[in-house]
């Protein structure tokens, strides 16, 4: 059996529920800046959400939702640039405090931390957007406990391809078996066990309730907090209120 080394964590709707109040926002914003009349609606947006990556995500958008809009000659640069103010807004957004950590993230990644556990990040979003965040959460620029953060463009295909797994674990030299991830998403639990981490905890947010979660070891509605216990809704908490480093350890081991 080989024992649980380190933490891989997502970001959007795991670490903080970004989506709806963060991404979307920002999205409609640097829409109107661009003098754009699209609007991506709570809903819409749920459904868009089906593909990973802002520009990926805009791109869908045009082919299912708006067709009939003019493309211009370079569709490529012009979704980059749409996209790169999107970024901004959100980053602005994230400074601003707008969006907390989720429930027991923080417990849990310093409980991690102190039992000497390694921690990264895998996710699909912008690393400015990452920065941004645990500059927020943990504290001025660096001073936050993840080791490898892979974010974004560095591999050229997003969730749920394991390619952004694959590549934090190449970072840090480490095999799959011995980690755990951190997901919210039907996608982001195909990109954890198709690199080969057989043990995935899901933490269901809104858009993510529904979604199809075989495979995982568990899932939850949120990590818990002593005053606020998680709510298991597939797997076995084995006796423990909330998600902690004892549990993960004994989910792994017979995972
Ligand atoms: C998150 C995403 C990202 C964000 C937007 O998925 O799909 O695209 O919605 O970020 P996951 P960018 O949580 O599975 O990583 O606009 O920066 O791409
Ligand atoms: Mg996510």
């Amino acid at each position: 059996m080989t024992n649980l080394e380190a933490l891989i964590w997502d970001v959007d709707g795991t670490l903080a529920d970004t989506e709806r109040d963060g991404h979307r926002v920002a999205f409609n914003s640097a829409f109107s800046q661009a003098g754009l009349e699209w609007h991506w609606d709570v809903e819409m947006y749920g459904q868009l959400l089906k593909v990973t990556g802002g520009k990926e995500r805009i791109r869908y958008y045009l082919y299912r939702f708006n067709p009939a809009w003019e493309r211009p000659s370079d569709l490529d640069r012009f979704i980059a640039e749409l996209h790169r103010h999107k970024s901004e807004v959100f980053v602005s957004l994230m400074k601003e405090g707008r969006i907390p950590p989720r429930s027991g993230v923080i417990r849990l990644i310093d409980e991690a931390a102190a039992a000497g556990l390694r921690l990264a990040i895998a996710t699909t979003t912008t690393p400015a957007n990452v920065d941004a965040l645990l500059e927020q959460f943990f504290g001025r620029a660096g001073k936050h406990p993840f080791e490898v953060i892979a974010a974004g463009d560095v591999v050229p295909a997003k969730k749920p391809a394991p390619d952004i797994y694959l590549w934090a674990l190449e970072k840090m030299g480490l095999k799959p078996e011995a980690c755990v991830a951190i997901e919210d998403s039907h996608n982001g639990l195909l990109a954890a066990t198709s690199a080969g981490i057989s043990t995935v905890v899901i933490t269901l947010n809104g858009y993510t309730a529904n979604e199809d979660f075989t495979g995982a070891s568990l899932v939850v509605d949120q990590l818990g907090d002593s005053e606020n216990p998680a709510c298991v809704v597939a797997g076995e908490l084995n006796g423990a209120a909330v998600v902690d480093v004892g549990m993960l350890r004994r989910l792994h081991a017979v995972s």
